[in-house]
Protein backbone atom coordinates (compact mmCIF):
# COMPACT_ATOMS: atom_id res chain seq x y z
CA UNK A 1 0.00 0.00 0.00
CA UNK A 2 1.37 3.36 -0.90
CA UNK A 3 2.14 6.30 1.56
CA UNK A 4 -0.65 8.40 -0.42
CA UNK A 5 -3.06 5.67 0.03
CA UNK A 6 -6.50 7.68 1.56
CA UNK A 7 -8.86 5.91 3.24
CA UNK A 8 -12.68 6.17 2.02
CA UNK A 9 -11.57 7.03 -1.15
CA UNK A 10 -11.84 5.22 -4.93
CA UNK A 11 -8.54 2.66 -5.71
CA UNK A 12 -7.63 4.75 -2.26
CA UNK A 13 -6.12 7.56 -4.78
CA UNK A 14 -6.22 10.67 -2.74
CA UNK A 15 -8.33 13.25 -4.21
CA UNK A 16 -6.22 15.53 -6.95
CA UNK A 17 -5.97 19.30 -6.66
CA UNK A 18 -7.92 21.70 -9.21
CA UNK A 19 -10.52 20.55 -11.44
CA UNK A 20 -11.00 16.71 -11.88
CA UNK A 21 -11.12 14.62 -14.99
CA UNK A 22 -13.27 11.74 -13.20
CA UNK A 23 -14.92 12.21 -10.76
CA UNK A 24 -16.46 9.57 -8.45
CA UNK A 25 -19.90 10.50 -7.57
CA UNK A 26 -21.12 7.87 -4.43
CA UNK A 27 -25.51 8.03 -4.18
CA UNK A 28 -26.55 6.66 -1.48
CA UNK A 29 -30.28 6.65 -2.88
CA UNK A 30 -32.91 3.89 -1.60
CA UNK A 31 -36.65 4.74 -1.56
CA UNK A 32 -38.57 2.30 -3.54
CA UNK A 33 -36.45 -0.92 -3.14
CA UNK A 34 -39.12 -4.01 -3.69
CA UNK A 35 -36.81 -7.07 -2.21
CA UNK A 36 -33.90 -6.75 -0.12
CA UNK A 37 -32.76 -3.74 0.86
CA UNK A 38 -29.09 -1.84 1.39
CA UNK A 39 -28.49 0.04 -1.34
CA UNK A 40 -28.04 2.90 0.15
CA UNK A 41 -25.00 1.41 1.91
CA UNK A 42 -23.42 -0.13 -1.34
CA UNK A 43 -21.36 3.13 -2.58
CA UNK A 44 -19.67 3.14 0.56
CA UNK A 45 -18.75 -0.71 0.66
CA UNK A 46 -17.66 -0.23 -3.11
CA UNK A 47 -15.55 2.82 -1.92
CA UNK A 48 -14.61 0.11 0.69
CA UNK A 49 -13.70 -2.70 -1.81
CA UNK A 50 -11.80 -0.48 -4.42
CA UNK A 51 -9.05 -0.48 -2.15
CA UNK A 52 -7.97 -4.08 -2.93
CA UNK A 53 -8.54 -3.47 -6.70
CA UNK A 54 -4.96 -3.51 -8.56
CA UNK A 55 -3.99 -0.03 -9.98
CA UNK A 56 -2.30 -1.53 -13.04
CA UNK A 57 -5.03 -1.43 -16.15
CA UNK A 58 -3.62 -4.03 -18.69
CA UNK A 59 -4.68 -2.14 -21.45
CA UNK A 60 -3.48 0.98 -20.24
CA UNK A 61 0.02 -0.28 -19.60
CA UNK A 62 -0.08 1.87 -16.50
CA UNK A 63 -1.11 2.24 -12.58
CA UNK A 64 -4.68 4.83 -12.72
CA UNK A 65 -4.95 6.93 -12.45
CA UNK A 66 -3.08 7.26 -15.09
CA UNK A 67 -2.19 10.66 -14.78
CA UNK A 68 -5.73 11.68 -14.69
CA UNK A 69 -6.94 14.20 -11.58
CA UNK A 70 -9.84 11.93 -9.83
CA UNK A 71 -11.58 12.83 -7.27
CA UNK A 72 -13.96 11.10 -5.00
CA UNK A 73 -16.97 12.81 -4.06
CA UNK A 74 -18.39 12.90 -0.99
CA UNK A 75 -21.71 10.38 -0.28
CA UNK A 76 -24.81 12.58 -1.25
CA UNK A 77 -27.70 11.41 0.85
CA UNK A 78 -30.76 13.33 -0.01
CA UNK A 79 -32.78 15.66 2.62
CA UNK A 80 -35.76 15.76 1.06
CA UNK A 81 -38.57 14.44 3.41
CA UNK A 82 -40.13 12.85 -0.06
CA UNK A 83 -39.51 10.87 -2.51
CA UNK A 84 -40.56 13.46 -5.10
CA UNK A 85 -38.17 15.96 -3.13
CA UNK A 86 -35.16 13.31 -3.28
CA UNK A 87 -34.86 12.89 -6.90
CA UNK A 88 -35.32 16.52 -7.19
CA UNK A 89 -32.27 17.00 -5.11
CA UNK A 90 -30.21 13.91 -6.93
CA UNK A 91 -31.22 15.77 -10.49
CA UNK A 92 -29.81 18.70 -9.37
CA UNK A 93 -26.54 17.36 -7.88
CA UNK A 94 -25.81 14.99 -11.01
CA UNK A 95 -26.37 18.25 -13.10
CA UNK A 96 -23.14 19.95 -11.59
CA UNK A 97 -21.33 16.74 -13.20
CA UNK A 98 -22.44 17.34 -16.46
CA UNK A 99 -20.52 20.61 -17.29
CA UNK A 100 -18.11 18.59 -20.10
CA UNK A 101 -15.07 18.63 -18.62
CA UNK A 102 -14.98 15.45 -15.86
CA UNK A 103 -16.55 12.13 -16.50
CA UNK A 104 -18.76 11.24 -13.69
CA UNK A 105 -19.01 7.86 -12.58
CA UNK A 106 -21.99 7.64 -10.28
CA UNK A 107 -22.37 4.95 -7.64
CA UNK A 108 -25.54 3.83 -6.18
CA UNK A 109 -27.97 3.17 -4.62
CA UNK A 110 -30.82 1.83 -6.31
CA UNK A 111 -31.56 1.90 -10.21
CA UNK A 112 -34.50 4.86 -9.46
CA UNK A 113 -31.30 7.38 -9.98
CA UNK A 114 -31.24 6.77 -13.57
CA UNK A 115 -34.38 8.86 -14.65
CA UNK A 116 -33.26 12.09 -12.45
CA UNK A 117 -29.49 11.62 -13.65
CA UNK A 118 -30.36 11.43 -17.05
CA UNK A 119 -33.02 14.40 -16.36
CA UNK A 120 -29.29 16.75 -15.43
CA UNK A 121 -27.48 14.72 -18.49
CA UNK A 122 -29.43 16.89 -21.53
CA UNK A 123 -26.39 20.00 -19.66
CA UNK A 124 -23.67 17.86 -20.85
CA UNK A 125 -22.07 19.74 -24.16
CA UNK A 126 -22.64 16.48 -26.16
CA UNK A 127 -26.04 16.45 -25.67
CA UNK A 128 -26.24 20.02 -25.85
CA UNK A 129 -29.92 20.25 -24.48
CA UNK A 130 -31.53 17.11 -26.47
CA UNK A 131 -31.46 14.07 -25.07
CA UNK A 132 -32.89 12.31 -28.25
CA UNK A 133 -29.44 12.41 -29.05
CA UNK A 134 -28.73 10.20 -25.91
CA UNK A 135 -28.17 6.42 -26.06
CA UNK A 136 -28.39 4.87 -22.93
CA UNK A 137 -26.78 0.93 -22.67
CA UNK A 138 -28.08 -0.94 -19.70
CA UNK A 139 -26.97 -4.50 -18.41
CA UNK A 140 -29.71 -5.24 -16.17
CA UNK A 141 -31.76 -8.75 -14.98
CA UNK A 142 -34.34 -6.72 -15.28
CA UNK A 143 -35.92 -4.88 -18.10
CA UNK A 144 -37.17 -1.79 -15.97
CA UNK A 145 -39.39 -0.99 -18.16
CA UNK A 146 -42.71 -1.25 -16.50
CA UNK A 147 -45.23 1.84 -16.26
CA UNK A 148 -45.51 1.31 -12.13
CA UNK A 149 -44.36 -1.03 -10.06
CA UNK A 150 -46.91 -0.99 -6.72
CA UNK A 151 -48.10 2.17 -7.53
CA UNK A 152 -44.65 4.07 -7.42
CA UNK A 153 -44.09 5.64 -11.48
CA UNK A 154 -40.30 6.10 -10.02
CA UNK A 155 -39.87 2.85 -8.51
CA UNK A 156 -36.65 0.81 -9.45
CA UNK A 157 -38.82 -1.48 -11.66
CA UNK A 158 -39.43 1.80 -13.87
CA UNK A 159 -35.80 3.22 -14.37
CA UNK A 160 -35.59 2.32 -17.50
CA UNK A 161 -38.82 3.60 -19.09
CA UNK A 162 -38.62 6.67 -17.10
CA UNK A 163 -35.67 7.57 -18.70
CA UNK A 164 -36.92 7.25 -21.85
CA UNK A 165 -40.08 9.23 -20.38
CA UNK A 166 -37.34 12.23 -19.47
CA UNK A 167 -36.36 12.07 -23.58
CA UNK A 168 -33.45 9.96 -24.10
CA UNK A 169 -33.25 8.90 -27.28
CA UNK A 170 -32.43 4.77 -27.41
CA UNK A 171 -32.12 1.93 -25.10
CA UNK A 172 -29.70 -0.86 -25.77
CA UNK A 173 -30.40 -3.60 -23.07
CA UNK A 174 -28.74 -6.46 -22.34
CA UNK A 175 -28.38 -9.66 -19.62
CA UNK A 176 -31.88 -9.25 -19.28
CA UNK A 177 -34.32 -12.14 -18.04
CA UNK A 178 -36.90 -11.00 -15.55
CA UNK A 179 -39.85 -8.94 -16.75
CA UNK A 180 -43.26 -8.91 -17.06
CA UNK A 181 -45.39 -9.40 -19.86
CA UNK A 182 -46.15 -5.10 -20.48
CA UNK A 183 -42.51 -4.78 -20.58
CA UNK A 184 -41.99 -7.38 -23.00
CA UNK A 185 -44.54 -5.58 -25.44
CA UNK A 186 -43.16 -2.52 -24.95
CA UNK A 187 -39.66 -4.39 -25.59
CA UNK A 188 -41.64 -5.78 -28.88
CA UNK A 189 -43.14 -2.57 -30.26
CA UNK A 190 -41.12 0.68 -29.04
CA UNK A 191 -38.44 1.05 -31.92
CA UNK A 192 -35.95 3.03 -29.38
CA UNK A 193 -35.66 0.02 -27.25
CA UNK A 194 -33.14 -2.93 -28.19
CA UNK A 195 -32.93 -5.89 -25.96
CA UNK A 196 -30.41 -9.03 -25.77
CA UNK A 197 -32.00 -11.28 -23.85
CA UNK A 198 -29.61 -13.47 -21.24
CA UNK A 199 -31.82 -16.63 -22.36
CA UNK A 200 -30.06 -16.24 -25.63
CA UNK A 201 -26.84 -14.60 -24.80
CA UNK A 202 -25.95 -17.35 -22.38
CA UNK A 203 -27.21 -20.07 -23.94
CA UNK A 204 -24.62 -22.94 -23.59
CA UNK A 205 -24.66 -23.70 -27.12
CA UNK A 206 -25.25 -20.71 -29.04
CA UNK A 207 -24.82 -18.04 -27.05
CA UNK A 208 -21.85 -17.01 -28.69
CA UNK A 209 -23.51 -15.45 -31.86
CA UNK A 210 -26.26 -14.01 -29.80
CA UNK A 211 -23.33 -12.23 -27.82
CA UNK A 212 -21.83 -11.62 -31.29
CA UNK A 213 -24.90 -9.67 -32.70
CA UNK A 214 -24.86 -7.52 -28.79
CA UNK A 215 -21.25 -6.22 -29.85
CA UNK A 216 -22.25 -5.27 -33.12
CA UNK A 217 -24.55 -3.24 -32.13
CA UNK A 218 -22.51 -1.27 -29.69
CA UNK A 219 -20.38 -1.38 -32.53
CA UNK A 220 -22.53 0.46 -34.57
CA UNK A 221 -23.54 2.77 -32.12
CA UNK A 222 -23.08 6.81 -32.53
CA UNK A 223 -23.47 10.11 -30.57
CA UNK A 224 -23.63 11.00 -26.38
CA UNK A 225 -24.30 7.92 -24.35
CA UNK A 226 -24.68 6.89 -20.91
CA UNK A 227 -23.86 3.08 -19.63
CA UNK A 228 -25.99 2.09 -16.59
CA UNK A 229 -24.81 -0.76 -14.90
CA UNK A 230 -27.39 -2.70 -12.47
CA UNK A 231 -25.05 -5.17 -11.15
CA UNK A 232 -27.98 -7.66 -11.19
CA UNK A 233 -27.42 -8.22 -14.76
CA UNK A 234 -24.66 -10.46 -14.07
CA UNK A 235 -24.84 -13.83 -12.55
CA UNK A 236 -25.99 -13.99 -9.23
CA UNK A 237 -23.27 -16.22 -8.39
CA UNK A 238 -21.16 -13.28 -8.44
CA UNK A 239 -22.99 -10.44 -6.70
CA UNK A 240 -25.76 -12.21 -3.99
CA UNK A 241 -26.12 -9.24 -1.59
CA UNK A 242 -27.46 -6.86 -4.64
CA UNK A 243 -31.63 -6.58 -4.15
CA UNK A 244 -32.73 -8.97 -6.44
CA UNK A 245 -29.56 -11.65 -7.26
CA UNK A 246 -31.21 -13.75 -10.64
CA UNK A 247 -28.88 -16.62 -11.46
CA UNK A 248 -28.35 -17.18 -15.53
CA UNK A 249 -26.66 -13.79 -15.73
CA UNK A 250 -23.70 -12.39 -17.40
CA UNK A 251 -20.48 -13.10 -17.16
CA UNK A 252 -17.90 -11.33 -14.99
CA UNK A 253 -16.20 -11.24 -18.88
CA UNK A 254 -19.16 -10.46 -20.92
CA UNK A 255 -19.69 -7.03 -18.57
CA UNK A 256 -15.74 -5.68 -19.55
CA UNK A 257 -16.36 -6.77 -22.87
CA UNK A 258 -19.27 -4.55 -22.96
CA UNK A 259 -17.14 -1.58 -21.34
CA UNK A 260 -14.33 -2.17 -23.44
CA UNK A 261 -16.68 -2.28 -26.98
CA UNK A 262 -18.69 0.50 -25.72
CA UNK A 263 -15.99 2.83 -25.07
CA UNK A 264 -13.21 1.89 -28.16
CA UNK A 265 -16.16 2.87 -30.59
CA UNK A 266 -14.65 6.01 -32.43
CA UNK A 267 -18.02 7.45 -33.01
CA UNK A 268 -19.60 7.48 -29.66
CA UNK A 269 -18.85 9.59 -26.56
CA UNK A 270 -19.40 8.11 -23.19
CA UNK A 271 -20.65 10.91 -21.25
CA UNK A 272 -21.38 9.31 -18.21
CA UNK A 273 -21.93 5.87 -16.61
CA UNK A 274 -23.31 4.35 -13.27
CA UNK A 275 -22.71 1.02 -11.20
CA UNK A 276 -25.86 0.46 -9.06
CA UNK A 277 -27.98 -1.97 -6.91
CA UNK A 278 -24.93 -2.36 -4.87
CA UNK A 279 -25.28 -3.56 -1.34
CA UNK A 280 -22.85 -4.20 1.04
CA UNK A 281 -21.96 -8.15 1.45
CA UNK A 282 -21.92 -8.88 5.51
CA UNK A 283 -21.01 -12.51 4.69
CA UNK A 284 -18.26 -11.63 2.73
CA UNK A 285 -17.20 -8.94 0.26
CA UNK A 286 -17.69 -10.87 -3.43
CA UNK A 287 -20.87 -8.29 -4.26
CA UNK A 288 -19.04 -5.50 -3.48
CA UNK A 289 -15.73 -6.37 -4.83
CA UNK A 290 -17.28 -6.73 -7.89
CA UNK A 291 -19.07 -3.72 -8.53
CA UNK A 292 -15.42 -2.22 -7.76
CA UNK A 293 -13.71 -3.72 -10.01
CA UNK A 294 -16.51 -3.14 -12.92
CA UNK A 295 -16.00 0.62 -11.65
CA UNK A 296 -12.26 0.49 -12.12
CA UNK A 297 -12.82 -1.29 -15.62
CA UNK A 298 -15.27 1.81 -16.31
CA UNK A 299 -12.43 4.74 -15.55
CA UNK A 300 -9.77 2.71 -17.14
CA UNK A 301 -11.62 2.25 -20.74
CA UNK A 302 -12.29 6.28 -19.57
CA UNK A 303 -8.97 6.93 -19.73
CA UNK A 304 -7.93 4.79 -22.74
CA UNK A 305 -10.41 6.94 -24.73
CA UNK A 306 -9.03 9.89 -23.38
CA UNK A 307 -5.50 9.10 -24.35
CA UNK A 308 -6.76 7.64 -27.84
CA UNK A 309 -8.52 10.82 -28.61
CA UNK A 310 -12.36 9.63 -28.22
CA UNK A 311 -12.83 11.82 -25.47
CA UNK A 312 -12.40 15.80 -25.04
CA UNK A 313 -13.06 17.99 -22.46
CA UNK A 314 -15.83 20.53 -23.71
CA UNK A 315 -17.43 23.49 -22.38
CA UNK A 316 -20.99 24.36 -22.84
CA UNK A 317 -21.70 27.16 -26.02
CA UNK A 318 -25.25 27.34 -25.29
CA UNK A 319 -27.12 27.75 -22.03
CA UNK A 320 -29.71 24.91 -21.32
CA UNK A 321 -32.13 26.17 -19.06
CA UNK A 322 -32.97 23.95 -16.28
CA UNK A 323 -36.36 22.63 -16.38
CA UNK A 324 -37.12 23.41 -12.86
CA UNK A 325 -38.32 20.06 -10.73
CA UNK A 326 -37.73 16.83 -12.03
CA UNK A 327 -40.92 15.32 -11.52
CA UNK A 328 -43.35 18.19 -12.65
CA UNK A 329 -42.61 16.69 -15.96
CA UNK A 330 -44.39 13.69 -15.24
CA UNK A 331 -47.92 15.06 -14.37
CA UNK A 332 -49.12 11.79 -15.67
CA UNK A 333 -49.70 12.64 -19.78
CA UNK A 334 -46.23 11.79 -19.70
CA UNK A 335 -45.87 8.34 -18.70
CA UNK A 336 -45.29 5.80 -20.89
CA UNK A 337 -47.77 2.48 -20.52
CA UNK A 338 -48.13 -0.13 -22.90
MN1 LIG B 1 -32.24 -2.25 -12.83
Amino acid sequence: MSADFEEGAFLGLPTADGPADIAIVPLAYELTTSYGTGACDGPKACLDASAQVELFDDRLGMDLPAGQAMTTEPVWEGNAPTLRGQLDELAAHARSFYHGGVFPLFLGGEHGLLPPVMHAARHHPAVGGDLSTLTIVQLDAHADLRSSLDGEIFSHACAASRSLDVGAGRLLQAGVRAYSEEELIRINNDERISTSFAKDTQHPHRGAEAWEAWLDELRSLSGPVHFTLDIDGLDGALVPATGTPVPGGLSFWQAVETVETLFANPDVVVISADVNEIVAQSDGVLTQFTAALLATKIVANHVLARQEGRWKSMVSTKEVPFNGAFFEEFDGDSISAV
